[in-house]
């Protein structure tokens, strides 16, 4: 019996250098036309559109093409001044997603001034449940990708003290299951994407010891297909944002050389579109922010040089990270 499996072919038409000048040409165009279908059906988590778009932008060395002071108007006017949060856009209920995302470019901008920090801090910590957990919002959902919202905001305000961070990690390493993965809540299947989370809040939490990371690693890097591309978890085809949610996961654990770079790379650089600039998620689909922010991370951690070097906790510039003097943990042996 032979298994195949699912997977993509990258024929000989696909990109095969890095088109950095049509992806910024892209990012300052996307939006520009506030009636566009596609930017009035995406209002629901504008907030983090703008973080894919002004990170990439960033890590691109084309940041002047943002319109700065416009961007932190909007996430001061998103700020609900009752609860502290930050909602996606004007009018939107706050959510830690969105928090996160207003406090990331923030960060990057060095304008955290922009916005009621003690409300932002006020309003993580009434999240967080007695089981160490957090909500999302106060509609009460629990997942883990909430728990590294939380840690990583407040380390970026310098404000980890305010909330309880042993029981934030004891609940975060009730998710490791038996491969050493993590799902979004006890008992949850492994998924790449809910590993970046864990994983990166125990980095900022400094408990990276408490991994099993041979075995994690080991299940990071058979996320890897034969066309050089990663999955999010086994039988699923590959997706390019795996390429920052296994690689950074990889980067912590100081294992990335498990995974077969120059295929990955050769897929992430099949991923982008000639014409309209952007990377899609799998060759020939249809461009997006997030992927192009995750195409440009992942090229970033395997060592392209034309592209800042990216923090693999944060997700931000490493020199916004210095600039903070912040230090998330990664494994040395
Ligand atoms: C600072 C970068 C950054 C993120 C903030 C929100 C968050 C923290 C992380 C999200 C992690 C996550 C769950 C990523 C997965 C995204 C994704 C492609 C979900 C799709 O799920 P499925 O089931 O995908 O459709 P697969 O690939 O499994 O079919």
């Amino acid at each position: 019996m032979s298994f195949t499996k699912k997977d993509v072919v990258l024929t000989d038409d696909r990109p095969k250098t890095l088109l950095l000048q049509k992806h910024s040409d892209y990012l300052a165009g996307y939006g520009l036309n506030k009636d566009d279908f596609e930017y009035c059906m995406t209002e629901y988590l504008r907030m983090s559109g703008i973080y894919w778009t002004v990170t990439a932008m960033e890590l691109m060395g084309q940041s002047f093409r943002m319109p700065k002071e416009e961007i932190i108007e909007f996430i001061s006017s998103c700020q609900d001044s009752e609860s502290g949060g930050i909602s996606a856009s004007i009018g939107h209920d706050p959510h830690m997603l969105y928090t996160l995302s207003a406090v990331q470019i923030l960060a990057i901008y060095d304008r955290l001034d922009a916005i009621d920090v003690e409300g932002v801090v006020r309003f993580v910590k009434a999240m967080q449940q007695e089981d160490g957990s957090f909500f999302g919002d106060k509609w009460g959902e629990v997942d883990t990708r909430f728990s590294f919202c939380a840690v990583m905001c407040l380390s970026l305000l310098h404000r980890l003290d305010a909330i309880n961070v042993n029981k934030a990690v004891e609940f975060v390493l009730s998710c490791m299951n038996f491969d050493g993965g993590f799902g979004s809540k006890p008992g949850s299947e492994s998924h790449a994407g809910l590993i970046y989370c864990c994983v990166g809040t125990l980095s900022i939490c400094r408990r990276m010891d408490a991994l099993r990371a041979d075995e994690l690693a080991w299940w990071l890097c058979e996320r890897q297909l034969p066309s050089g591309g990663l999955n999010g978890r086994p039988e699923k085809l590959p997706d390019l944002c795996y390429s920052w949610w296994v690689m950074s996961s990889l980067t912590m654990l100081n294992r990335i050389h498990w995974v077969d770079k120059k295929s990955l790379e050769q897929f992430i650089l099949a991923c982008q579109d000639a014409e309209t600039g952007g990377f899609s998620d799998r060759p020939g689909d249809i461009t997006d922010p997030f992927h192009t922010l995750f195409g440009l991370t992942g090229l970033s951690l395997l060592g392209n040089t034309n592209i800042k070097a990216v923090n693999p906790t944060y997700c931000l510039p490493q020199e916004t990270i210095d600039r903070l003097r912040l230090e998330p943990q990664v494994l040395h042996i």
